[in-house]
């Protein structure tokens, strides 16, 4: 067995880049071999392993790789719901390659609860856990699989709905089609198999996700500058997202309003800054940070 930490994330989609360059904010530094099918980590004993996502929870479940990089939705479908029944456990949420899996129908079928679905054929990639879904509501739904293109369905007549991942929406509107019902809500996370019989890979882990943490972290943080009226301070603290105590410094020419500095460790949204300019802040700037010591 070897000591090194191997990671398994998606060899080329929509996952492959970010991951990538997560990896590489964490330090590491990957040579790639001819085939891109495995990278030797330069820095550090840990090795990557280039794949499609669909085989990240079987090469786990095999013990073929340590740590995969992948969709909830994936490891979802393959192994089922991974708290306690299995092996594999989910240890971070990434933050990225959000989408949702989602039950839509032709805009012009009514719908009022899962109980229309009943009678009707929805294609799908995601079986399992459509089924699952079908079962626990006592639906009598055919199901059939589809690898790709399941948007077309309804229109070639093969389905009456669909049951496919959704992020922006715009292929489902483009289809016309509308979303009834959220089976599961995803993201690229982080899931390793048990390694309480290896304890040198287990350290390599450690070492790794205490830079992970810190890299999302940051990633979350953001630096608010803004001005605002002295008696709407309290108000703006509150409006923050997780805001540390700010730094409050005068302003030339008035008395009324100051300058207000301070870090928010949840990210700042447009909601939070209309809510803001509400109740008077003005020349508000969200700006990213870098790298924090805390
Ligand atoms: O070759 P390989 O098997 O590795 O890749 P793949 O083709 O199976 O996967 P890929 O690269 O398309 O997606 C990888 C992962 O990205 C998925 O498993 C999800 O975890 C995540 N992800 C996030 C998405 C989407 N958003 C997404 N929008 N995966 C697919 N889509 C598709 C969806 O199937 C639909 O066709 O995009 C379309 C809808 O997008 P919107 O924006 O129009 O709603
Ligand atoms: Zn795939």
């Amino acid at each position: 067995m070897s000591d090194r930490l191997r990671i398994a994330i998606q060899k080329s989609g929509r996952l492959t880049e970010q991951s990538l360059e997560l990896l590489r904010r964490c330090g590491l530094d990957f040579a790639r071999s001819k085939d891109a099918l495995f990278c030797f980590g330069r820095n550090m004993p840990v090795d990557l392993l280039l794949v499609r996502d669909d085989d990240i929870p079987g090469l786990l479940a095999e013990g073929i790789c340590d740590v995969g990089m992948v969709g909830d939705n994936v490891v979802t479908e393959k192994l089922g719901p991974t708290s306690g029944t299995t092996a594999i456990g989910r240890i971070r949420g990434l933050g990225y390659g959000h989408c949702r899996l989602s039950i839509a129908l032709p805009s012009s079928v009514p719908y009022r609860s899962p109980a229309d679905l009943n009678g009707m054929t929805l294609a799908t990639s995601y079986p399992k856990l459509l089924q699952r879904f079908l079962d626990e509501n006592a639906l009598n739904t055919r199901v059939i699989f589809l690898s790709g293109s399941v948007e077309i369905a309804p229109r070639l007549g093969t389905a009456d709905g669909i049951c496919d991942l959704v992020s922006s929406g715009a292929t489902l509107a483009a289809n016309q089609l509308r979303e009834v019902y959220t089976l599961l809500e995803s993201e690229a996370a982080l899931y390793q198999r048990d390694l309480a019989q290896s304890p040198k890979i287990q350290a390599i882990l450690d070492r790794v996700l205490q830079r992970l943490d810190s890299v999302l972290k940051v990633d979350a943080s953001k630096y608010v500058m803004l001005h605002a009226p002295v008696d709407k301070l309290a108000a703006i603290s509150d409006i923050l997202p997780a805001a540390e105590s700010p730094t409050i410094m005068p302003l030339s020419g008035t008395k009324d309003r100051v300058a207000m500095h301070t870090l928010c460790r949840e990210n700042v949204l447009w909601e939070h800054l209309e809510q803001l300019k509400a109740i008077g802040a003005s020349a508000i700037l969200v700006l990213p940070v870098e790298k924090m010591l805390a």
